[in-house]
């Protein structure tokens, strides 16, 4: 099925340099551009810290997608 790719469409929405990984920045920004005008920086970097698996402050694929899993 088509899941994966759709997956993959919502990433790049998010990442917007292509560069594999989401930065809080990033996501603020594309929250934004969706509709939610009042995104701060500040809540995009508390939901990435929630599912940042490997606490280097940005999300891979997998993180993006994935609930946070006991480490
Ligand atoms: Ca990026
Ligand atoms: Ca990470």
């Amino acid at each position: 099925m088509a899941r994966i790719e759709d997956a993959r469409k919502t990433f790049d929405k998010f990442d917007r340099n292509g560069d594999g990984f989401v930065t809080p920045a990033e996501f603020q920004q594309a929250m934004v551009e969706m509709g939610d005008r009042h995104y701060t920086v500040g809540l995009a970097e508390a939901i990435v810290r929630t599912r940042d698996a490997n606490g280097d402050g940005v999300l891979t694929f997998e993180e993006f997608f994935e609930k946070a899993k006991d480490l």
